[in-house]
């Protein structure tokens, strides 16, 4: 079972994407437990105020940190997670590549560091999330996620009150959530016990370093293009030698990133 925690200032869009699919079904089955949490609750005034403007004047607003703590506080509980104030004083811009997930893992203090939350940032600043990244994740007990707003989180939050900062890839979101709703599907599937077949995550692309080979199903003629005949055939070894084969071909034709780096680690095939 993992936790995950999302904090936003809008959990009702959140709450739509963790309750439809594989994650909705995973939820009602208990193997996951996914929550959404309204920083506005934490927030403080008469007007619950959650961003506010920039010290040095500049266009847009920033989040502000007494709320953002407050809810990672109150979701974390008595336990300390591990990163804050464990992350050294003044490191300052620059310190997400260092502190990034990877390091993080090793960071965490003491034999039971994998029973404390992780709490991540989810900003276009971070870490870029990969499958290795959601590996990773899916082997924590509790995984506390801070949707920003685009504009900015208050970067002291970033420094001192959470362990890792991600990303989804290098464009702009107007905030963390699409990003949240992410990298959540990608952990969590990856949770025993939330997709059904466990081979079927054996052989996804990126787990093994290429691609999927390509799918078809009934009819086996639509609009006059035809499935390949190998795949009607009933030749299992054939079948697995043209799968083998598509799925070097379309790697090398649409990634070739991921062709060299498969060439370089497997050799030839
Ligand atoms: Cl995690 N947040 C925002 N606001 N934009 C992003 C992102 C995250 N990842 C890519 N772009």
């Amino acid at each position: 079972m993992v936790r995950f925690s999302v904090l936003t200032i809008f959990p009702e869009t959140l709450e739509a994407a963790f309750s439809a699919s594989l994650l909705g079904k995973a939820r009602e089955r208990g193997v996951v437990d996914i929550e959404t949490i309204d920083i506005r609750q934490y927030a403080a005034g008469p007007h619950l105020m959650t961003d506010d403007a920039p010290f040095g004047g500049g266009a847009g607003m920033v989040m502000k940190p007494e709320p953002i703590v407050a809810a990672i506080e109150a979701v974390v509980g008595a336990r300390k997670h591990r990163g804050t104030y464990g992350r050294k004083e003044g490191a300052g811009a620059g310190a997400g590549a260092e502190a990034g997930v990877g390091a993080g893992a090793e960071a965490g203090v003491g034999a039971d560091a994998g029973k404390r939350a992780r709490v991540i940032l989810l900003s276009p600043g971070g870490k870029r999330f990969t499958q290795e990244m959601a590996k990773e994740l899916a082997r924590e007990r509790h995984l506390v996620f801070v949707c920003g707003r685009y504009e900015g989180v208050d970067d002291r939050v970033r420094a001192h009150f959470v362990d890792d900062e991600v990303s989804i890839g290098d464009y702009v979101l107007g905030g963390g959530e699409a990003a949240a709703w992410v990298v959540v599907e990608a952990v969590a599937r990856l949770v025993p016990g939330v997709v059904g077949n466990a081979a079927s995550i054996d052989s996804e692309s990126f787990v093994e370093g290429l691609l999927e080979y390509p799918q078809y199903t009934r009819p086996r003629v639509f609009r006059g293009r035809a499935v390949p005949d190998v795949l009607v055939s009933g030749d299992h070894a054939a079948i697995a030698k043209w799968r083998r084969e598509a799925q070097i071909a379309r790697t090398k034709a649409e990634r070739a990133d991921l062709y060299a780096r498969w060439i370089a680690k497997c050799g030839k095939d």
